[in-house]
């Protein structure tokens, strides 16, 4: 049996693979369905809603029936806090191997001397990496000074000094409106509340991200930490500019590669664009366009191993070994010769997508794409973000609003729509699907309305011209029926 990341997945299916692959899931639900079959409904249920949606959300994706599979295992029931071979319970030795696995295939697809995968989400590993690097940068030197090895032999009176300072340090990170993560120490979030943030955004006149301002405030600020990475910014990013401005203020560059990281791994980034030999410290998520299970990850460098590795008990509890393990195939994937032409297909289709909205003359922030995402000002439709979002689910194509760089109407209503292409990629959508996605979403657009409401226009309501529904809706239906998710899996 053959499981080729794209093929098994996508367009052209081993017969076996999907075969074996159908028997094991209704197998599955059956034994669901005789305990809970409301669970087992409502998971197929989920399935046939998402074949039959354009799904463009740009965080998304589907992984491959290997990678689902591991995680419905006995692995689940294992408790083993600590370290590979250093667990704070006894019988941990095949967690073990999954945890070695895991983090093996991990250091070589990203090209990094140390990888942690036990962090259960992208904001568990966001947390691990910061607390790493202040147990590093701030409580190891003033134990050092005290002579000391462990924050357990300081005094009362030290202890609290040292907690003062840990909490007072600083944290550089990209805005949310020009596509930075609220994990990236936003007030809503515990990052936020943990350091002193400031944020460092995108020329007003290009919407790219400038590195001389990014310099500047740095300069100015002193962060201990600067965080590049977004989860709506539609560039790349240099990563090596980005490292010179830490060096140059002394702070540790994180970077979070959760939405990238499948281009970092099928090497469509590469040189300055990879983030993994400038930072010193990258985190991850293992489910956007890594196509893994949900999931999250650290890399380091060896001056910080020791302290992310320190992640359980640090920040952690016990590890989610059967997702440890479902990382361990969705990583041995992402290493086959399949995942570099994926990556490289995400990207392309990306720039279709832009060249579609361009030539019909919709809004896109920085005027188009280099990543795998796109992010359309519905201003150029006259809409909110979440008109055009309600909209276009009504049309079944599933998006989120976002905001664009100085939003005119805030973080919840928007002014944006962010798509991207990892997932459609993934069933099989060429540049040329991508051309058609683009022209029914500004189909969808031009026929919405913003709704009256009183005292003015309503930010929500809108209308839909009759017809375009169902239009979109045939459209769509033929462009997934030629791509279907995952081909010859029957339940
Ligand atoms: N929810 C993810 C995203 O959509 O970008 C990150 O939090």
């Amino acid at each position: 049996m053959t499981a080729d990341p794209v093929t098994s997945n996508a367009a052209a299916p081993g017969a076996e693979y999907a075969e074996t692959a159908s028997a094991a899931y209704r197998a599955a639900l059956q034994v669901i369905e005789s305990v809970e079959p409301r669970i087992a409904a409502a998971t197929r249920k989920e399935l046939a809603d998402q074949r039959d949606s354009l799904k463009l959300i740009a965080s998304e994706n589907y992984a491959s029936p290997a990678v689902l599979l591991t995680m419905g295992t006995w692995l689940s029931d294992k408790y083993a806090e600590g370290t590979i071979g250093h667990r704070f319970y006894a019988g941990c030795q095949n967690v073990d191997t999954v945890e070695t696995i895991a983090a093996e295939h991990a250091r070589e697809l990203f090209g990094a001397p140390y990888a942690y995968v036990q962090p259960h989400s992208g904001i568990d590993a966001n947390l691990v990496a910061f607390w790493a690097i202040l147990a590093t940068r701030v409580e190891a030197p003033e134990l050092a000074e005290a002579g000391l090895k462990h924050v357990n032999d300081l005094s009362e009176a030290d202890w609290e000094k040292l907690r003062n300072k840990l909490g007072n340090q600083r944290l550089l990170g990209m805005s949310l409106d020009a596509g930075g993560h609220l994990t990236h120490g936003f007030r809503p979030n515990i990052s936020g509340k943990m350091f002193h943030q400031r944020s460092y955004g995108t020329d007003p006149d290009t919407g790219f991200l400038d590195y001389g301002a990014v310099a500047a405030a740095a300069r100015e600020f002193k962060p201990l930490i600067i965080v590049a990475g977004y989860s709506a910014y539609p560039r790349r990013v240099n990563f090596a500019k980005m490292r010179e401005i830490a060096d140059e203020v002394g702070a540790t560059l994180m970077v979070d590669m959760a939405h990238f990281a499948g281009l970092v791994a099928g090497k469509v980034f590469t040189g300055d664009e990879d983030p993994v030999p400038h930072a010193h410290v990258t985190t991850t998520t293992t489910h956007k366009s890594l196509r893994g299970p949900r999931g999250g990850m650290v890399l380091a460098q060896p001056e910080y191993s020791d302290a992310v590795d320190k992640g359980c008990p640090m920040v952690l509890g016990g590890p989610l070994s059967h997702v440890m393990a479902a990382k361990a195939v969705a990583l041995a994937e992402a290493r086959q010769p399949a995942f570099q032409t994926y990556a490289q297909r995400v990207a392309d289709n990306a720039q279709a997508l832009a060249n579609g909205f361009l030539k019909r003359d919709a809004g896109l922030v920085t005027g188009g794409t280099d990543n795998h995402i796109v992010l359309l000002d519905v201003t150029s439709f006259g809409l909110t973000g979440r008109q055009a979002e309600s909209a276009l689910l009504d049309a079944g194509i599933v998006t989120n609003r976002n905001s664009v760089p100085a939003d005119p109407n805030g973080a919840w209503y928007t002014s944006g729509i962010r798509l991207g292409t990892p997932a459609l990629t993934t069933r099989g959508f060429g540049a040329d699907d991508f051309d058609r996605v683009a022209e029914l979403i500004v189909d969808v657009l031009a026929n919405t309305q913003p709704s009256a409401a009183a005292g003015g226009v309503s930010k929500a309501k809108y209308t839909l011209a009759d017809g375009t529904a169902e239009r979109v809706h045939a459209a769509s239906a033929e462009l997934l029926d030629a791509n279907p998710l995952y081909p010859g899996l029957t339940l």
